[in-house]
């Protein structure tokens, strides 16, 4: 299945002109315009994304490896079937995954990997060297959106006699949907790709300090910045601009904001002038104006505390089954039962 990222973000960039099903975020009451946060992803979004999970500050990245490093026997040991299925929503960089599949391979346990990614470059990169270190496990990449692959589960992987699945949702994924889309999409999982006996390990950032949090999302060297501001670069190439020609880095920057009452991290775009952006809708001229200082949003960090995880187990009907906490007790790995 392929997404055309392209069409997707030109489609949903649309919304954002009548601002009827695009988001808004209320921010001090006031509305503001948004920007699908897809399109952040594109190939060299996932390149800053993957510096970013080299930045110490993105305390995210060590948090998890550190989990898998520590339970990885005991994940395996306890949630990996033999002659199992292990899917994983979203690929990232695969670092983590080296320890679980380690595991698995020592515990003699055959399994098919699949691989979920938006990226068939990222995909390449993540599997090939995978499949040349663990030659006992079968690596199948799948290309797509979640929900594509959440079909594909259903309609594909009937499960045969008694061999479970192991779905992976890690890196905080989860985050950038709002806490009600994010207990649908889990509904979806449970529904379409889970069956009794399966489960899902979801990796979610907690609700950490305050200075914390927006030192990792607004790092010293910037990356943070970089990645951001290059979804601008992939709004111009949607409509056909040249770089940095309807959105120049001269007129907009990256804003960070941590609301710590809502658990969440809000990342924008500000116009640092009144101005207008003149492009074409479907071949037809439009005009965005923005005025100095107005603040468009671009992503959503969301975190968890136990209350809120509580809350989406009630409304996705998964059922909690465990946690992993890294040793800052700043990241958590669930275990989500059908
Ligand atoms: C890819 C959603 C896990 O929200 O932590 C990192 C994306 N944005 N820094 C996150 C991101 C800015 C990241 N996720």
């Amino acid at each position: 299945a392929r997404f055309d990222a392209e069409q997707n973000g030109k489609r949903a960039f649309n919304n954002y002109n009548n601002n009827t099903a695009g988001v808004s975020t209320p921010i001090q009451d006031v509305l503001v315009r948004s920007i699908p946060t897809l399109v952040l992803y594109d190939d060299n979004g996932l390149d800053i994304f993957n510096d970013i999970t080299h930045v110490d500050e993105y305390y995210i990245t060590n948090a998890e490896m550190q989990i898998f490093k520590d339970k990885s026997d005991e994940i395996a040991q306890a949630h990996v079937g033999n002659n199992g299925v292990l899917i994983e929503l979203g690929v990232g960089s695969m670092r983590k995954t080296r320890y679980l599949l380690d595991a698995i391979v020592s515990q003699n346990k055959s399994v098919t990997y699949y691989a979920l990614d938006l990226s068939a470059q990222s995909l390449t990169q993540s599997l090939q060297p995978l499949a040349l270190q663990f030659p006992s496990i079968k690596f199948v990449g799948l290309l797509g959106t979640y929900d594509d692959s959440l079909l594909y589960i259903k309609d594909h992987l009937a499960r045969d006699n008694g061999s479970t699945r192991t779905l992976l949702w890690l890196g905080t994924s989860i985050g950038n949907t709002t806490r009600k889309e994010a207990a649908e999409f889990l509904e979806r999982v449970k529904r379409l790709a889970m069956q009794d006996g399966d489960v899902l390990l979801c990796g979610i950032d907690r609700r950490n300090d305050a200075s914390v949090v927006k030192t990792a999302y607004d790092d010293p060297k910037g990356v943070t910045r970089a990645f951001i501001l290059n979804g601008l670069r992939h709004v111009e190439r949607i409509f056909g601009g040249e770089t940095g020609e309807l959105f120049p880095l001269s007129k907009f920057e990256y804003v960070s904001l941590y609301n710590a009452d809502l658990g969440r991290h809000e990342a924008y775009y500000r116009s640092l002038e009144k101005q207008r952006v003149e492009v074409d809708v479907d071949s037809l001229p439009h005009v965005f104006e923005f005025e100095e200082g107005e603040l468009i949003f671009i992503e959503y960090s969301i975190k968890y505390d136990a209350e809120d995880i509580k809350r989406l187990m009630d409304q996705s009907g998964l059922r909690w089954a465990k946690e992993w906490l890294d040793q800052t007790e700043r990241y958590s790995l669930h275990c989500f039962a059908k």
